[in-house]
């Protein structure tokens, strides 16, 4: 605890993620919508404001609920993806495009695995990004799975039929789908060589991803969490650093350079 202000005291974690960080070869990010939240985009499971308190995932999140009702869940992407395209990447986000840069000039490799559709990571400069959950801006055929960027999709009639005789549907992972084969291969290779894996922004609840830790563990990876609240996940991590990660992540960058310099 700071003996000042009795709130938990978070500079002995920064100061040890940063050290890790400095020493470490291969990093590991797993990004979830909590990094986007300071953007002003909702996470899924705030109990208040959250995605899923107020619609039902089974009703939009399925291919089942696009099968039964697909101008719903066209237009519930149709309004996700405005938000997404509206907002900007915040602190949190620059600051691993950030690390990524100064890792690379020390010949050291960092890969952002995020579970986000929004494309906001791409947007602050990372680089190495794989999007496990797919993505939101870009859209595919039903029939065919032909892809299109979004500024190809017209949105002028929900839902929107495709050129090939089916329906576009956006380019993320529905619950019960598969993960996107070649981002799975590039997770678990990233994983599989990590030294240090950083679980960022995530519940922690969401399969297959929230089981990534175990691999990075199973390899002898130190394993942090920095997220606003407790998770499954806070109790096995090597360090956990708890509040906004659009403050922790800069604060971390401040350290590192600090112990770069030295
Ligand atoms: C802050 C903050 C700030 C807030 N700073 N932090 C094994 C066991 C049990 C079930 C399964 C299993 N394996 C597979 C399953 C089934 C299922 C699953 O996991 N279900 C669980 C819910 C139990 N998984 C799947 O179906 C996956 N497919 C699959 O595994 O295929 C094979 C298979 C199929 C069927 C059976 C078995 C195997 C696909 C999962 C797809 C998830 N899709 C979604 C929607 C994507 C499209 C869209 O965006 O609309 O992905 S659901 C939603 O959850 C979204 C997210 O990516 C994902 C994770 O959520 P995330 O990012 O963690 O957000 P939140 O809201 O949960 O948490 C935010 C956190 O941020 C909170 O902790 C806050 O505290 C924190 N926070 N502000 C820092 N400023």
């Amino acid at each position: 605890m700071c003996s000042v202000c009795s709130a938990v005291d978070q500079h002995e974690p920064i100061q040890r993620i940063a050290s890790w960080l400095h020493d470490a070869r291969s990093v590991v990010i797993l990004t979830g919508a909590g990094i986007s939240a300071e953007s002003g985009l909702a996470t899924f499971r705030d109990p208040e404001e959250g995605l899923w308190a107020k619609y039902d995932p089974m009703e939009l999140a399925t291919i089942a609920a696009f099968n039964r009702d697909p101008e719903l869940v066209t237009r519930w992407y149709h309004w996700r993806f405005t938000k997404a395209r509206d907002v900007e990447p915040n602190p949190g986000h620059h600051a691993l495009a950030c690390l990524e840069q100064r890792l690379a000039t020390r010949d050291r490799s960092m890969t952002v695995v995020t579970q986000n559709v929004d494309g906001l990571h791409q947007r602050a400069g990372s680089k190495r990004v794989v999007e496990i959950h797919g993505t939101i801006l870009r859209w595919r055929c039903t029939k065919t799975g032909a892809e299109k960027p979004l500024d190809e999709v017209s949105f002028d009639v929900f839902p929107i039929p495709s050129e090939h005789g089916g329906l576009m549907r956006p380019c993320v992972v529905w619950f019960g789908e598969m993960l996107p084969e070649q981002a799975l291969a590039e997770t678990f290779d990233a994983l599989e060589h990590c030294d240090l894996f950083l679980s960022v922004g995530t519940s922690a609840t969401v399969h297959p991803a929230a089981s990534f830790i175990e691999v990075a563990r199973a390899v002898g990876a130190k394993t942090v969490e920095i997220n606003r609240d407790p998770t499954p996940i806070s109790e096995i991590v090597d360090c956990a650093a708890h509040g906004p990660s659009g403050e922790i992540l800069p604060q971390i960058m401040n350290e590192l350079g600090q112990l770069d310099d030295s």
